[in-house]
C-alpha cells in the first residue's frame, strides 16, 4: 500500500494497463464462455444499485421489491408465476441452495444425489460441502441422462435426482418429463439446472422450436437454477434459484439476531442488490420478443457454424440441441486442434466427455466472427 495516494487519472491509467492484458467477449475471440457482454441497460441498472445490500433488505425495501417481482417475473418463465427463491451470485450458488433444501427436507441420515454424467462440476463442490454421496447416471447415445440408469441409483437414500436443461459441454436437454414422472412417483426431489438452457429454451419454443418440456410444468420439478449472467444478458456475477414451495427456503433458513429481517436462506449474506436490478431491468426490457430475438440468432449462427465444420471434415458430437457446437477429427487429436486454434487468437474449450473442441456461440459470436473462425480452421490442416 502507498503511504501518499496516488491520483485518480493515474489510478486509471495504470488499471487500463491491466485490462489490455485480458480478452473481451467483443472481440468475438472468446468461444468457449457461457458469459457474454452484458447489454447496456443491464449495466446501467446495475450501476444504479451499487449500494444496494439485499443482506439487510429491511434498508433496501425498493430492491427487495425489485427481487421479488424478478423471481416471480423468472417463474412465469419457467411455468410457475408463484415461486419462491432470490437472485443470487450464479449457478453454483443456486445449485448449492437446492441440494441444501433437498437435504435437510429429508430425514435421511447418509443422503445420496444421483446427476447425470454431464452435471456441471458445482455439484461436486455441493456434495462435498453438504456431505452428500454423489451418484453419477450414464448418459444414452445422444449424451442425455439415461433414466433407466437414474431408477437403478434410487436407494432409499436418495434425497435428490438432478437432470439438466442445457448441459454445460454439449447443451444438451435431459428427459426432464420422464424423470419428473419417476421422481412423483418415487416422492423424490427434482432440481433441474438451467443455468444455460433457462433463458432460451422457453424463447426458441415460441420461435417454433421443437424442444422438450422441462420447466414447472412438469409436476415434479421442485427447483429451477436459471442464470441471468448467461444467456440472460446481465453483468456477471447474476445468478437465479427458484423453488416450488416456500418450504424449501425455510428448510434451510438461519435467524439473523441483528438484521433488518429474521431468516436468511442464502449461502452469502451481503448480497449485491445490483443484480437484482440488471435481471428485473432487462425482463422488463428485452421481454420475451427481445430474448426470443437473442436466442433466435445465437441459434442461425449455431447452424452455419455447424455446418461450416462439416464442411471443413470436422465431425460433429451431436447436433446442436441449443447454441453449443462440439466436433472433433478423426486425423487430428482435439489437443492439436486446440493449440493451433489457439496459435491463431481463438480461446477455445474442450469438452471432456467425448472429447471435443467446444464452441458456445454466446450473442458476442458474429457472423464475421464465425467467418474467420472457418476459415483458420481449414487453414490449421496444413499448419
Ligand atoms: N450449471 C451449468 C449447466 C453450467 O454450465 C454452469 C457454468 C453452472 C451451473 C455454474 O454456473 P456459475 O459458473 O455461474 O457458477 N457453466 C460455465 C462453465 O463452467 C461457466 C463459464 C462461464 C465458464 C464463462 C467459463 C467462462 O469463460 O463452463
Amino acid at each position: 500500500m502507498e503511504d501518499n495516494g496516488i491520483p485518480e487519472e493515474q489510478i486509471y491509467q495504470m488499471l487500463r494497463k491491466y485490462k489490455e492484458k485480458d480478452l473481451t467477449h467483443r472481440s468475438g475471440r472468446i468461444l468457449g464462455s457461457m458469459c457474454t457482454c452484458p447489454h447496456p441497460v443491464g449495466i446501467k441498472a446495475y450501476m444504479m444499485f451499487l449500494e444496494s445490500n439485499l443482506g439487510d433488505p429491511g434498508l433496501f425495501p425498493g430492491t427487495k421489491s425489485l427481487e421479488e417481482e424478478a423471481i416471480t417475473m423468472l417463474g412465469e418463465l419457467m411455468g410457475k408465476k408463484e415461486v419462491y427463491g432470490h437472485i443470487i451470485t450464479g449457478g453454483t450458488e443456486a445449485n448449492l441452495m437446492a441440494m441444501r433444501a433437498a437435504r435437510n427436507i429429508s430425514k435421511v441420515r447418509d443422503p445420496e444425489i444421483i446427476v447425470p454424467k454431464s452435471a456441471h462440476f458445482s455439484f461436486k463442490k455441493a456434495a462435498d460441502m453438504l456431505k452428500l454421496d454423489m451418484k453419477m447416471a450414464d448418459l444414452d447415445d445422444d449424451y442425455r441422462m439415461d433414466t433407466s440408469s437414474v431408477e437403478d441409483l434410487i436407494s432409499d437414500n436418495t434425497v435428490a435426482i438432478v437432470g439438466v436443461a442445457g448441459t454445460t459441454e454439449l447443451g444438451k436437454i435431459d428427459p426432464i418429463e420422464e424423470l419428473s414422472r419417476i421422481c412423483l412417483e418415487k416422492d423424490i426431489y427434482l432440481h433441474v439446472d438451467a443455468a444455460f438452457g433457462g433463458y432460451s429454451i422457453p424463447f426458441l419454443k415460441d420461435a417454433g422450436y421443437d424442444l422438450p418440456e422441462f420447466d414447472f410444468s412438469l409436476p415434479g420439478v421442485s427447483s429451477i437454477t436459471i442464470d441471468p449472467h448467461k444467456m440472460g444478458l446481465a453483468p456477471i456475477p447474476t445468478g437465479g434459484i427458484l423453488f416450488r414451495e416456500r418450504e424449501y427456503l425455510e428448510v434451510m433458513a438461519i435467524e439473523t439476531p441483528y438484521l433488518t429481517e429474521d431468516l436468511q436462506s442464502t449461502v452469502v449474506g451481503t448480497r449485491t442488490g445490483a443484480a437484482t436490478a440488471a435481471t428485473w431491468a432487462l425482463l422488463k426490457h428485452l421481454g420475451r420478443e427481445g430474448y426470443q430475438e437473442v436466442s433466435r440468432k445465437c441459434m442461425e449462427i449455431t447452424s452455419h457454424l455447424a455446418e461450416g465444420v462439416e464442411k471443413a471434415g470436422f465431425e460433429l458430437v451431436t447436433r446442436p440441441e441449443l447454441n453449443i457446437v462440439a466436433f472433433r477429427s478423426s486425423q487430428i487429436p482435439v489437443e492439436e486442434i486446440a493449440s493451433k486454434l489457439e496459435n491463431r487468437g481463438w480461446a477455445v474449450s474442450l469438452a471432456s466427455y467425448p472429447q471435443a473442441i467446444r464452441i458456445i456461440v454466446m450473442p458476442h459470436l458474429k457472423r464475421e466472427h464465425v467467418k474467420a473462425f472457418l476459415a483458420d480452421l481449414e487453414l490449421i490442416k496444413e499448419d
